[in-house]
């Protein structure tokens, strides 16, 4: 009996929980717990990290997992690495669902950088208004630039003040529109932006509109992983799923 394990996290993870819904095939959705309400999913949904490889295992083997689709974003790379350390282990077989990187085009100032790091080092510049369009988890590292003023856009209200000089909270989670993110680029009165390349159609409107206000933009290139088997399309994962399992 097919029982697949959906990693999510991602506008790709919701539109394939809603089609494995539709089709009635058995699934579990997996949420890290990075934020206080996820997104509900139409499918028994799990909350936390699995204790690494071993836990995942165990989990695959206690569920009686067939079949595992990672849709999890483009930096979650370690549990992308785990999900291909687990399905070694088990021989349980595991497809990613992924999307594309954005490209820029001639009306763009793109500044690529390797790193979170990198990014930081890219603001060596007098103070100016910056979009940190990064979320939560990375803000500490651009405390080594404090002259800057930079606009925070998370998920969740913050429990504790980031360890940022000078900063504006905005909450708001994806997906975004080009009419809200003009609105928030204006305002703010935002001179850069720092991004991740994280592909996909839920936040490129911040790039739409860093174009049409012809701002620069620092993007972060997405962590690299080992060759896997991938999927680019809801339909395809189903392909895969139907193939596999007749
Ligand atoms: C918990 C689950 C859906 C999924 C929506 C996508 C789109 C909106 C754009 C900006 C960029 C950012 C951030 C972002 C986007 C989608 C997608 C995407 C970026 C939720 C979600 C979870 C998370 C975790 C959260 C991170 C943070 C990153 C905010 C749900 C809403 C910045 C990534 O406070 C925290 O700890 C936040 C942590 C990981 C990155 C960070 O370092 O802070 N996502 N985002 C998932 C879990 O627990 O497993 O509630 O939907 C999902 C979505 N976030 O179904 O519509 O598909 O990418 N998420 C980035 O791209 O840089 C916002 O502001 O422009
Ligand atoms: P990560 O750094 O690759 O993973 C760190 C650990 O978090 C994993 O080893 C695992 O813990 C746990 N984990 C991650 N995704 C999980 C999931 N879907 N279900 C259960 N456990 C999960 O992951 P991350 O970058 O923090 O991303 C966490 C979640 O946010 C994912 O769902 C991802 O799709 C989503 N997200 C991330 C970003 C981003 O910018 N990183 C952007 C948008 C959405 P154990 O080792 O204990 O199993």
């Amino acid at each position: 009996m097919i029982n697949v394990l959906i990693l999510g996290g991602t506008s790709e993870a919701s539109a394939l929980a809603s089609a494995i819904s539709e089709c009635e095939i058995p699934a579990i959705f997996s949420y890290a717990g990075r934020v206080k309400a996820p997104k509900a999913q139409p499918l028994p949904t799990r909350v936390g990290g699995f204790g690494g490889v071993a836990g995942l295992v165990a989990f695959i083997k206690q569920n009686q997992i067939t079949h595992i689709v990672d849709a999890t974003h483009p930096f979650a790379s370690q549990m992308s690495r785990n999900v291909l350390a687990a399905a070694r282990q088990t021989g349980v077989p595991a497809i990613a669902l992924t999307r594309p990187a954005w490209a820029s085009n001639a009306c763009d100032n793109w500044q690529h950088v390797a790193s979170i790091e990198e990014a930081v080092r890219a603001l060596e510049c007098p103070p100016q208004r910056v979009l940190l369009a990064i979320g939560r988890m990375h803000l500490a590292a651009f405390s080594s630039q404090p002259q800057h003023h930079y606009v925070l856009r998370l998920v969740d209200q913050p429990t504790t003040p980031p360890p940022l000089a000078h900063f504006t909270t905005t909450v708001d989670r994806g997906p975004f529109t080009l009419e809200g993110d003009l609105a928030l680029l204006k305002n703010q009165r935002i001179e850069r932006i720092v991004c991740k390349n994280a592909g996909g159609e839920g936040a490129i409107s911040k790039l739409e509109a860093t174009r049409t206000l012809g701002l620069p933009v620092v993007m972060i290139e997405r962590p690299t992983l080992p060759p896997r088997h991938e999927a680019h399309s809801v339909d395809e994962v189903l392909v895969w799923l139907k193939t596999s399992y007749g």
